[in-house]
């Protein structure tokens, strides 16, 4: 293939950090699982209104293609992967906060999840339909292991009734199908074989199973007690990983099909009600932008905001522990909600 032509819109980090000169010296090479160049960038091309436009198809991927991928790391995550190291710390005894919204005005919901992939396998993009179903596989069964407030039930999407889908889906328990950017990732072939849900009976810990990734590890519950929300979360994740081991680099923390997700894996976010601010976007967007928060839609990445709701959540992920990026998260959403807050009043 040639150096791909970016239409003039085009703003992803794909197409600000490949030259053509760069996709010249990049485009012989490929890993041991045979993933390309072409094949790591296609996602960007195919849609140029990616923010990032880049996937990894496994763990080599980000040492071959580092001439590409680095910079987008060093630009997203405010980390230097040549010189620095991520830690990691999700000791639930180390966040000390409150929930800024006690009597429940603004916030809706709290969620965080982790992306999680399997060691010894590449990664979604690259990864071969049997590959795919051993995963399932090798996850489902550990999840059947879980006990007490985790146990539940793993959800196969093949055979799920359109009607379950469509709620789990509105209800933000589930994945969206056919999401364009990861079709052309190619995380979406085979669909929906090997992709499904666990969840236990409250529908408070869910896992995905061959989504973006192999496996992203979910605690959510309506309110804002993000606390209680995170020593689920890592509780879970230190049960699962007594029993699988997952993909993790001393550089760049734990391994994800996208580079935005190296490091922690993790998204920390609520649906919070803020109509007032919706209405100062400037004074929004410098708010979040301080605590270096990312603003989404109801409905998740490349979703609008709904009646005033917003999805917000940490932006970074590498460089940061986990209880430093819950921390930043519940920081910015006590400015947010004080600003809202005199915004009605004045
Ligand atoms: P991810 O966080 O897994 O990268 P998305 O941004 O696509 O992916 O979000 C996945 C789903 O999780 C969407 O349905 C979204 O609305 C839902 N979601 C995200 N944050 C919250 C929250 N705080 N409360 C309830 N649902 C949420
Ligand atoms: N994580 C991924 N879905 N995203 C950053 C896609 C993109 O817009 O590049």
């Amino acid at each position: 293939m040639p150096y791909p032509k970016f239409p003039e819109s085009c703003h992803s980090a794909l197409c600000r950090h490949l030259s053509p000169e760069l996709y010249d010296s990049l485009k012989g090479r490929r890993t041991r699982y045979g993933y390309t160049l072409d094949q790591l960038i296609r996602s960007g091309i195919e849609n140029p209104d990616s923010s990032i436009g880049v996937y990894a198809g496994d763990e080599e991927s980000y040492t071959l293609f580092a001439p590409l991928l680095d910079p987008i790391i060093r630009e997203y995550h405010h980390f230097d992967p040549e010189t620095e190291r991520h830690r990691s710390d999700m000791d639930p005894s180390h966040l000390k906060i409150e929930n800024p919204d006690p009597d429940n005005r603004f916030i809706l919901s709290t969620r965080i999840r982790v992306g999680r992939n399997l060691h010894c396998f590449p990664l979604g993009p690259n990864l071969a339909r049997r590959e795919r179903l051993i995963v399932k596989c090798m996850v489902s069964d550990t999840l059947r292991e879980l006990s007490g407030d985790l146990a539940g039930r793993y959800y196969p999407l093949v055979g799920m009734d359109e009607a379950t889908k469509t709620r789990l889906i509105e209800d933000h328990f589930l994945f969206k199908e056919g999401d364009r950017f990861l079709e052309s990732a190619g995380l979406n072939r085979d669909w929906p074989e090997g992709r499904g849900i666990f969840h236990n009976n409250d529908k408070t810990f869910l896992v995905w199973v061959n989504e973006e990734d192999q496996l992203r590890i979910i605690s959510m519950e309506a309110g804002g007690d993000i606390r209680r929300v995170f020593t689920r979360l890592s509780r879970a994740v230190g049960e699962l990983q007594k029993r699988l081991t997952f993909a993790f680099d001393e550089r760049l923390g734990y391994l994800t099909s996208c580079p935005t997700n190296l490091g922690t894996a993790m998204r920390a976010s609520v649906h919070i009600r803020l109509p007032r601010l919706a209405k100062s976007m400037d004074r929004f967007r410098e708010i979040c932008d301080r605590h270096e928060l990312q603003i989404r839609g109801v409905h998740g990445e490349h979703s609008e905001s709904e009646g005033g709701v917003f999805d917000i959540s940490n932006r970074r992920r590498l460089g940061i522990t986990e209880v430093e990026a819950v921390r930043q998260m519940s920081q910015g959403i006590t400015e947010l909600i004080e600003e809202e807050t005199k915004l009605s009043e004045s």
